[in-house]
This record gives C-alpha cells, sequence and structure tokens, in this order.
C-alpha cells in the first residue's frame, strides 16, 4: 500500500492509524481484522463482493479513523434502501409527517446554507490558484480535519453507499462512494443519486479512480448537528477526496452534489474535453408545442433556476448539476448527474409552482428540510395559504415574534428551506432523464440577479462572446450561502462557488469547448434577467413570463425570429415579443415596456465591465478570448453611446 499518499500524521492516535495503513496485505479475502470490527459477516461479505482494494483501504481507513460502533453497506437492494429510510426516522433526523411518505428533517439554526469560509481546497504547497478559491495548506489541512475526525462517529452507525454520478455505464458516470454517519445525509442520496453497487460490482478491482466522501454530522442534539463551530468541508483534490464534518445541511453534507462538483470541474478541467457545469437541463417546447428543444440554464441560488427549469409545457432533465460531454459523433451531449431535486420551498404555490405545489402535497417520497410544522403538516413562506403562528422549526419550538440569540426576528419557515423528491415523481420529468447518450442540446442560458442592467433575454454573437456573457454573471448574494444578503457579486457561469481551479483555466476550457464540435455552431449562448426593475424599483416582469423569453430562444435556436443587434448581442423584435405575450398569455405586450426593458444603459453596462475588469485584474492563466470580449464589448457600448449620444438607448434606435 502506498502509506505516502495518506497525509503522515504527528498525532497520537494516528500512530496505530500509520501502522495499520503500511500493513502489506496479500489478498482482500484475509479478512482485515479492523474492518470485522465495524462490519458484520453479511457486510463484509457485501464490501468483498466488490473486489476492489481501493475501496477496502478507504473503507478501513476511515472507519478506523471515525471509530463508528458498526457499519452498514448499501446495496442498491431495495431492502438496503428502505433500511436507510427507517434509520433516519430511528436516529431522529427525519420525523414522519401526516402525508404518506412524508418527513420532516431540520438542520441546526446556524446550518441552513452552505458554509463557504469553512469549505477549503487543500493547496499542496507551490500550488497556484485563484484569490476566489478559499484553501489551507495541504498538509497543515489534513493534519487538522484528520485530527477533528478522529473518533467522531463514536456511538453511531457509518452507512457505506456506491453511487454512479450520472446515468450509470454511461459516457457520463463517475463512480462516486459515501461513508456517512448520517442516514438523512444517505436518505437524501439515495433520492437524489443514482445507486449504482451494481456498477461498482461489475467494475471489480479495474476501478481505482472514484471519488469519494467522508461525512459526519458530528455529535448530535435533537436530531441536529451540535458542534457546527467545528464544521469543515475540505476538498482534496490530489486525492479526488473530501471529507466534511459537523454539519447536515444538503449543500455541505451531501458528497455527491457541491462536493463532488468541485471535484468534476478539476477533473473535467483536467481532462479538457468535457465541462462539469451547475445547469439545468430542459426540453424547451416550441410555440406550437410541436417541437422540443434541449437547454441548459446556469443561475446562481436564487436567480430563478428550478422555476426556469420547470415552466409549465416544457419538461425537466434536471435542475441542478449537468456534465456536458462530446459523443462519438462529435455532438455535445448533457446529462443531469443527479435524479433527484433539492429545491427551494419559498414561494412554492399552486400558482408559480404548480408542479411542484402539487407534488408537495400529495403522497410520496418526499423530505421536507427547514419548514414550519404543525400537527404533521408543513407550512412555508409565499405557499398561497395562511401559516399558523406556532409550530415546530429549524430553531425549535417556534412561535410569532421569536427572536433568536442576535434579536432578529426568526421566521416560520428558512428563506432557504427546502424539498427533496425524485425527478420521476414530477409530471413533467423527461423521459431522456436517464439516457446514457444524454441529450443533444442547442442552448445555453445564463441568468443573474441584476435589477438595473441587462435586458430580459439576448443572444449572445457567438460562442466565444457566450462564455463572456456566462463568465460575467452577477447576483446579489441570497440566503443560500451563509453571511450578508443582498451584496452584489460576480458568479461566473453560476459556478465560482464551485471552481476549484484557477477561473482562467476554467474559462479557457469554455472557450475551447465549441472548437472542439463538429458543428461549433450546435450551442447558441442567450442570457436572462428576471430581476430588472423600472424606476419605481417594481420588477418590469411577472414571474411567469419568463416562458416567453424562452419560446423565442427556442424559436432562435431553430431558424425563426429576426433579432435586432445592438452592443450587447442580439435582442427581441417588439413585434415577435407582443404575438408571443399574445399566444401564450392573451397578454398586451405594450411598446413602452418594450422599450424601457429593452434598453442598453450604456453607463450601467460600462460600470459592470469595471467591475469585471477589476474582479480578474489579477487572475492567472486568463485567455485572451476573455480580454479580447471585453474589450470588445466596452468599444461597442462606446460607439452607440456616441452615435445616439444618450446614456439609455431604446431598443428601437437599433433597428425594428
Ligand atoms: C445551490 O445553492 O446552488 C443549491 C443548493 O443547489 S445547495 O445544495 O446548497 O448547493
Ligand atoms: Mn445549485
Amino acid at each position: 500500500m502506498d502509506v505516502g499518499r495518506i497525509v503522515k500524521l504527528p498525532l497520537g492516535s494516528a500512530v496505530d492509524f500509520l501502522l495499520m495503513l503500511s500493513r502489506e496485505r496479500e489478498t482482500w479475502d484475509e479478512i482485515p481484522m479492523s474492518l470485522e470490527k465495524y462490519l458484520d459477516e453479511k457486510n463484509l461479505g457485501k464490501l468483498k463482493a466488490l473486489n476492489n482494494s481501493k475501496i477496502m483501504e478507504v473503507v478501513e481507513t476511515f472507519l478506523d479513523l471515525c471509530k463508528p460502533d458498526r457499519a452498514t453497506v448499501i446495496t442498491d437492494a431495495p431492502e438496503d434502501l428502505d433500511y436507510v429510510r427507517e434509520l433516519s426516522l430511528k436516529t431522529g433526523e427525519e420525523r414522519h409527517l401526516q402525508m404518506e411518505g412524508h418527513t420532516i428533517h431540520f438542520d441546526g439554526y446556524h446550518d441552513q446554507a452552505r458554509d463557504k469560509a469553512n469549505t477549503k481546497v487543500l493547496l499542496p504547497k507551490g500550488a497556484v490558484i485563484s484569490k476566489h478559491i478559499n484553501t489551507i495548506d495541504r498538509d497543515e489541512g489534513l493534519k487538522e480535519i484528520f485530527s477533528l475526525m478522529d473518533g467522531i462517529m463514536k456511538g453511531k452507525e457509518a452507512l457505506i453507499l456506491f453511487f454512479s454520478l450520472g446515468p450509470k455505464d454511461s459516457i457520463f458516470s463517475v463512480p462516486a462512494l459515501q461513508i456517512t454517519d448520517s442516514a438523512y445525509v444517505a436518505h437524501s442520496e439515495i433520492m437524489l443519486y443514482r445507486p449504482a453497487y451494481d456498477m461498482f460490482k461489475r467494475m471489480q478491482d479495474s476501478l481505482q479512480n472514484f471519488f469519494y466522501f467522508v461525512h459526519s454530522a458530528g455529535e448530535l442534539e435533537n436530531g441536529v448537528s451540535k458542534n457546527v463551530d467545528k464544521r469543515r468541508i475540505y476538498i482534496d483534490l490530489q486525492e479526488n477526496r473530501v471529507f466534511s464534518i459537523n454539519n447536515q445541511y444538503a449543500g455541505n453534507s451531501l458528497g455527491l452534489k457541491k462536493l463532488a462538483l468541485r471535484l468534476a470541474i478539476n477533473k473535467a478541467v483536467r481532462e479538457g474535453n468535457w465541462l462539469a457545469e451547475h445547469m439545468f437541463i430542459s426540453g424547451i417546447r416550441s410555440l406550437d408545442g410541436k417541437r422540443k428543444t434541449y437547454f441548459l440554464g446556469a443561475y446562481p441560488s436564487m436567480c430563478g433556476k428550478t422555476s426556469t427549469a420547470m415552466i409549465p409545457g416544457n419538461t425537466i432533465v434536471g435542475d441542478d448539476i449537468a456534465y456536458i460531454r462530446i459523443n462519438e459523433k462529435g455532438e455535445a451531449r448533457a446529462a443531469n448527474i443527479e435524479s433527484g431535486m433539492f429545491g427551494i420551498i419559498k414561494d412554492v404555490n399552486p400558482i408559480d409552482d404548480p408542479l411542484i405545489y402539487k407534488a408537495l402535497t400529495t403522497p410520496r417520497e418526499l423530505i421536507f428540510s427547514n419548514v414550519l410544522i404543525k400537527d404533521g403538516v408543513p407550512y412555508w413562506t409565499g405557499m398561497g395559504k395562511e401559516i399558523p403562528t406556532e409550530g415546530v422549526n429549524f430553531s425549535g419550538e417556534w412561535y410569532q415574534g421569536k427572536k433568536d440569540e442576535n434579536g432578529k426576528e426568526i421566521p416560520p419557515s428558512h428563506p432557504n428551506a427546502r424539498f427533496t423528491l425524485k425527478l420521476e415523481d414530477l409530471d413533467n420529468c423527461d423521459s431522456a432523464l436517464h439516457n446514457s447518450e444524454g441529450v443533444f442540446f442547442k442552448g445555453i442560458v445564463y441568468g443573474g440577479r441584476d435589477s438595473d442592467t441587462s435586458v430580459p433575454i439576448f443572444e449572445a454573437f457567438n460562442w466565444s462572446h457566450g462564455v463572456f456573457v456566462g463568465a460575467s454573471i452577477e447576483s446579489e448574494t441570497t440566503a443560500a450561502t451563509l453571511g450578508k444578503i443582498g451584496v452584489r457579486a460576480l458568479q461566473p457561469m453560476a459556478n465560482l462557488d464551485f471552481v476549484v481551479v484557477p477561473l482562467g483555466r476554467y474559462f479557457k476550457a469554455h472557450f475551447d469547448f465549441a472548437k472542439k464540435l463538429k458543428n461549433p455552431q450546435q450551442v447558441r449562448i442567450f442570457s436572462t434577467n428576471y430581476f430588472l426593475k423600472d424606476a419605481s424599483g417594481n420588477f418590469y416582469d411577472e414571474k411567469v413570463d419568463k416562458k416567453v423569453w424562452f419560446v423565442w430562444a427556442e424559436g432562435r435556436v431553430n431558424g425563426e425570429f429576426d433579432a435586432i443587434e445592438t452592443p450587447i448581442g442580439y435582442i427581441p423584435r417588439y413585434d415577435d415579443l407582443k404575438r408571443l405575450f399574445k399566444e401564450v398569455f392573451n397578454k398586451d405586450y405594450d411598446r413602452e415596456r418594450y422599450e424601457k426593458e429593452f434598453a442598453i444603459r450604456v453607463q450601467k453596462w460600462l460600470e459592470k465591465l469595471d467591475r469585471i475588469e477589476a474582479a480578474y485584474q489579477d487572475e492567472p492563466y486568463l485567455p485572451d478570448e476573455f480580454l479580447e470580449e471585453l474589450r470588445g464589448l466596452r468599444q461597442r457600448l462606446l460607439d452607440a453611446r456616441e452615435k445616439f449620444n444618450l446614456e439609455e438607448i431604446p431598443p428601437s434606435k437599433f433597428g425594428k
């Protein structure tokens, strides 16, 4: 065994650990003594059936470090999956609700969102990385986290689970192993991902490169992680593994969600021929409903990503993470690496989100998290129904007016409260969800949260311009991450939180991607902004209006609708939008609104470009294409300002 791959720890208890690591073994039939301490014969048998030396090494190493009372191997068998469901009720991490199949889970009061401050990439000495990435020296980080993990599972049961990120046995699949002492985490993962013990078994010892995740919720109090001050999420790119401790919130705890996305981005950029993206995949219907074209979309948290993926009439393949690969025919194909939805529940009501609302209010396997519970019934903000004035929520017993230790009033349901369900439970789930070829797609849409600069929708001139559009998404910060809310932040490709390689390298992978396609024009890139406000601070658009923007984009990629060329890209013609609003909603779309919301706000755009330039100023490896696009856009804006002598240029100035 290669001892050097695991850090040498100068810790007392780690002496045994290191001795264990250096033991030589002939075959995995000689049952390792330490595994027998945790696994009974049946469970050990399940592990040995995989005939995989690396898995044995990983499981043994981390059970020895975390010291659970026992461990259980979860295969894809229905009884094993049921075991996980039942365990999450037994440990108190979930509780039954009135509706059949529904449960409630609470994350701790201070564990309601991704913890950016304590999520760090372990950086080997001498490595160069972006200032945007939070890092810790690798040796130091491993030493810290291993000492925190020492004995962290005492008194608990560890679960060992096997998954495929992406459809099993496909060009997309990345095998992933999860060890966790949280039955809630395991339960969420068997709903959100594809259990793939069978795939691991087929691959046997040839499988040495898989992602692995070791998670511990740490000590629990009333079913929630107690030691959040010792919450750590450390990403080891060198070994394709992540350690996550003292948390339960899925964005922190579930290895396969944002932890695996980080490893996948690193892998994709290094391998150089695919992309790992924070994107939904949706089948967009044409105006007549007869054609369906797949689009991908990247939106930072709380910028309308899930609701875009759920536009009535369209289908959903995925709502959060997509891998994009090139198949043998040279086509770009996309697959959802998940199979479920971990969606925000705020404002889910029969009008704004009818399909999700229906799923949340009918019997099925479903985990609510951090909503208000009263008499076994869940309530959340914006559900279109009166909410009780007392109950149980993420703060414990709750009553209206309750304040936290800082005097802040506690809302009945957390703004980042969530639901977890299987995509197949949604009426609009696309039949290509598990397609091993992924889907052929023609559009990518980037959307931010911007109240005063960009237009509701525009199309980039070409792929390179589109990559720049993606790289310049900005969003106001939201409740999905800890920290101050409402600050404008750059969110390239809505992926910034997860890009663990220098951003310049990540952008370069994007710029180069289309060049590798048989048809470099296969994919067109768009930008949407649902959050533009008028002078009195009201949104120009209603939530449902996004359907029209997408019908337009779907038509564009299929050769329909002329467009108007502006400095920022192609925008829709008034006559087309007027017709679309009429046909889709039977609404009148007036010219005055069009002239305002599709105006090119030159000064605001120039300010945005200045912010982007400043943010990327010292960025290593920034590709030339990026700077060319930035300069080109700035010049086009300046030219237009000069030509029309206006700061805000109405679309009619550019064409009809
Ligand atoms: C997001 O915030 O982008 C989510 C939820 O999809 S989380 O699991 O926190 O990443
Ligand atoms: Mn997400």
